[in-house]
């Protein structure tokens, strides 16, 4: 059913979950996680995670740094958007920011581990398999739009638009 980008009615497509992520970018180095557990749990990836009921996208994506590395981003901009429809049928709206700056010491928690990479050796090998194809993107503030179909950690089909609509 969900086997290709052009199949789908973008236009009605309704995300199960909105979820965030957001990569705080300083000194030439960005700051990851080794994820414990929830979705893509054993990967690399930015902190974020699933809006609360009431809370905007930029509330909820300083939130889940705050708790997943007990920091408080600053300098927040959006960069992108992902629509995620995996073929089981979940499907997940991803905002996408960046941060200028951090208040705090970056921690361990539950759910994450603090990692920092220079911005040209982020492990892509470790991270979710669109990660090479956008982050880049993000690093030359261009902005991204994409639309992925996956069928649990690979990449079915997808379209990577480059600049706003
Ligand atoms: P719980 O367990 O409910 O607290 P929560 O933190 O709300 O989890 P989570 O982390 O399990 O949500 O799942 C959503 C996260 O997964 C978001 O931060 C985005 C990330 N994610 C999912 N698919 C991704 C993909 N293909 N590429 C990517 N991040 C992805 O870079």
């Amino acid at each position: 059913m969900f086997d290709s980008v052009q199949a789908i009615d973008w236009d009605t497509w309704k995300a199960v979950d909105v979820a965030t992520l957001l990569f705080v970018i300083k000194d030439g180095r960005v700051l990851l996680i080794r994820k414990k557990r929830g979705l893509g749990a054993g990967k690399i990836n930015a902190p974020g995670g699933r809006l609360d009921p009431g809370e905007t996208a930029a509330q909820a994506a300083v939130r889940e740094v705050q708790e997943e590395l007990i920091v408080t981003p600053t300098g927040i901009q959006e960069m992108g958007v992902h629509r995620f429809q995996f073929v089981d049928g979940y499907s997940l709206h991803v905002h996408v920011y960046t941060a200028t700056d951090f208040k705090g010491t970056p921690t361990e928690t539950d759910e994450a581990i603090p990692l920092w990479f220079d911005v040209d050796a982020i492990p892509f090998e470790e991270m979710w398999a669109d990660d090479v194809l956008w982050v880049p993107l993000m690093l030359r503030d261009v902005w991204f739009d994409g639309r992925w179909i996956f069928d649990g950690e690979a990449i079915v089909d997808y379209v990577l638009q480059e600049g706003r609509a």
